[in-house]
C-alpha cells in the first residue's frame, strides 16, 4: 500500500483486466467489442445496474467482515434520496391485480441494545410486477418508496405492497451480457432499507421472504448473510415484515 490510494486501486483493476486478456488470449476484435459494449451500456443508462450485478456484493462482504451491527446487503441501482415522508403511514402504490398489502415495522437499536429514536430510514421495493418507481414504466419516483424517522422508542412503521420475484432489466445491454455468459437475471423478491443516524455508520440492507423463489440463487449474489428471510405472517390480510436492525457507531476518530 502506498500513499496514493487511487493509484493502488486503479492499478490493481488494470492488472486484473490484463490478466484476463492474457489468460484468454483476447483478440483485438473482442477488445473492440468490449469497448462498444461498455459504451452501449452507458448510453442505455445501465452502467450502475451492470456494475452492481457483479461488484456490489463484494463491498457488502467487506463491510460485513467488520460490522458489529446487522449484516448489510446490496443497495442496488434504484435508491432515491429525495422521497416523501411516510413515517407511520403508507407509501403511494398503484392499484394492481396481484396487489398484496404489506406492513414494514420493527425497531432500530444500537450495538448495546438501546433504541435509536430519530434515525432516518429509507425503504423501497418493487411494484407487484417487478418495476421501480422513478426508473421503470414511467412510474413516478414517489411511488413504492419513502423516508421515515424512527419514533421515540426507536420503532418504525409503514405500509406498502408486496414486491415479487424480480427480473433485473434484461431487455438492454445488461440482459444481453447475462445471456451471453449463461446467467439468469432473476432476484428473489426483496425490500430495500437504508438507515442513517448521527454518530452511526450508514446501514443498507435488504429483506427477503422465507422459502421464496431465487433466495438461494440470486443473479446479483445478494442475501449472503441469510439473516433477513422473513417467514410468512399475515394479519388483517397484510403480510407482516417485522424486522429489528442493529446499527453500529462510527469508528472513533483517530486523534492527531
Ligand atoms: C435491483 O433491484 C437490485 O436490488 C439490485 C441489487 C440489482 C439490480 C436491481
Ligand atoms: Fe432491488
Amino acid at each position: 500500500m502506498s500513499e496514493n490510494r487511487a493509484h493502488d486501486v486503479v492499478m490493481d483493476i488494470v492488472e486484473g483486466v490484463r490478466d484476463a486478456i492474457r489468460k484468454n488470449d483476447v483478440t483485438f476484435d473482442e477488445y473492440k467489442m468490449a469497448i462498444g459494449y461498455i459504451m452501449k451500456t452507458a448510453q442505455a443508462g445501465e452502467l450502475p445496474l451492470m456494475i452492481d450485478v457483479f461488484f456490489n456484493t463484494t463491498l457488502v462482504e467487506n463491510m460485513n467482515k467488520k460490522t458489529k451491527g446487522s449484516p448489510n446487503d446490496l443497495q442496488g441501482p434504484y435508491f432515491l434520496e429525495d422521497v416523501p415522508d411516510v413515517t407511520n403511514g403508507k407509501m403511494k402504490t398503484m392499484p394492481h391485480d396481484n396487489e398484496q398489502p404489506m406492513v414494514l415495522k420493527g425497531t432500530i437499536r444500537d450495538t448495546e441494545g438501546n433504541p435509536v429514536p430519530g434515525a432516518e430510514m429509507w425503504i423501497w421495493s418493487s411494484t407487484p410486477d417487478g418495476k421501480y418507481g422513478g426508473f421503470h414504466d414511467n412510474i413516478p419516483s414517489d411511488y413504492y418508496r419513502g423516508k421515515l424517522k424512527t419514533n421515540d422508542d426507536g420503532t418504525y412503521y409503514v405500509e406498502s405492497t408486496m414486491p415479487v420475484p424480480y427480473q433485473i432489466p434484461h431487455a438492454g445491454p445488461t440482459g444481453e451480457l447475462m445471456r451471453a455468459i449463461g446467467r439468469h437475471t432473476w432476484r428473489p423478491a426483496h425490500v430495500h432499507y437504508k438507515v442513517r443516524a448521527p454518530g452511526f455508520m450508514e446501514f443498507t440492507t435488504q429483506a427477503y421472504f422465507k422459502d421464496a423463489e431465487w433466495v438461494d440463487n440470486d443473479s446479483c449474489s445478494g442475501n449472503q448473510s441469510r439473516e433477513f428471510e422473513i417467514a410468512e405472517v399475515i394479519e388483517d390480510g397484510k403480510r407482516i415484515m417485522d424486522i429489528d436492525f442493529v446499527i453500529q457507531p462510527l469508528p472513533a476518530m483517530a486523534t492527531a
